[in-house]
């Protein structure tokens, strides 16, 4: 039995209900714990399509998706959320404070684990420096704090909940390449024993990722690492010119 926090899509169709086209198509890869699993590929590739499969925001038209060797329909809302986090696109934070939003999913979490994950995501020196720190108050969707602030305190929240799954939709891309890198490199450590999905817009952030799956068309065109798509992927080629 594949370890807990392995993601499998066994040949995986999705399409939105109505719409004519399926937006993913025989889409099969497995994202293993310790590993990081990176998607690119152009706008409405279907890069967060495919990541929302996998908490069930949608059900796989066709095939079957597996965490930890268990098919997704088995497992349950409470179990798929316990063992996921998930950063998506527009992150959003509740009205409330960061510590109550840091905790959505982590309701046991004390201070010090609150801190530490803020320290991963490149966090804690804004928080420190705001008045009541984490009893500060956010403003409903977090219109308080700036886009690349709540893109970070979603990371926390996601790092506080300890899953043993992350997935990152395009969660670096308000940050500067040198935040980017660091919080990155801090990521290491925390999330080595889980399966890491990643959805990029840049390079820089996933040539270091264990798989890179390139998406186009809501198909999977082209699989490496990133020396390998180098040689063998025209598409991934473009991707780096760009
Ligand atoms: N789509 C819908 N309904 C939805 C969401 C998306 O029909 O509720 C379509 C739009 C697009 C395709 O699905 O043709 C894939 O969209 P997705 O958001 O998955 O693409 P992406 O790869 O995440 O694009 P981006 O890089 O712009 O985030
Ligand atoms: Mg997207």
């Amino acid at each position: 039995l594949p370890t807990p926090g392995t993601v499998e899509f066994k040949n995986v169709s999705f399409g939105y209900p109505g719409a004519e086209a399926p937006v993913l198509n025989d889409i099969s890869f497995t994202a293993k714990p310790g590993q990081t699993t990176a998607i690119i590929g152009s706008t409405g590739a279907g890069k967060t399509t495919l990541l929302n499969l996998i908490p069930r925001l949608y059900d796989a038209t066709e095939g079957e998706i597996l965490i930890g060797g268990v098919p997704l329909a088995e497992l349950g809302r409470d179990t798929i959320s316990r063992n996921i986090s998930a950063v998506p696109q527009r992150p959003y934070l509740f009205s409330g404070t960061i510590g109550s939003n840091l905790r959505f999913g982590a309701q046991n979490a004390t201070e010090e684990e609150l801190w530490e994950a803020l320290k991963v995501a490149q966090a804690d020196g804004f928080v420190a420096e705001r008045e009541g720190q984490l009893d500060s108050k956010i403003s409903q969707g977090g219109t308080n704090v700036s886009g690349g602030q709540r893109q970070r305190l979603c990371i926390a929240r996601a790092l506080a909940a300890k899953p043993s799954t992350y997935l990152f939709d395009d969660s670096f891309s308000a940050l500067d390449v040198n935040t980017d890198a660091r919080l990155r490199a801090a990521l290491a450590e925390p999330t080595k024993d889980a399966a890491v999905i990643i959805v990029a817009q840049r390079v820089s952030t996933i040539t270091g990722a264990d798989q890179i799956l390139v998406l186009d068309h809501g198909e999977i065109v082209a699989r490496g690492t990133h020396e390998q798509l180098l040689e063998t992927s025209e598409t991934y080629q473009e991707i780096v010119a760009s």
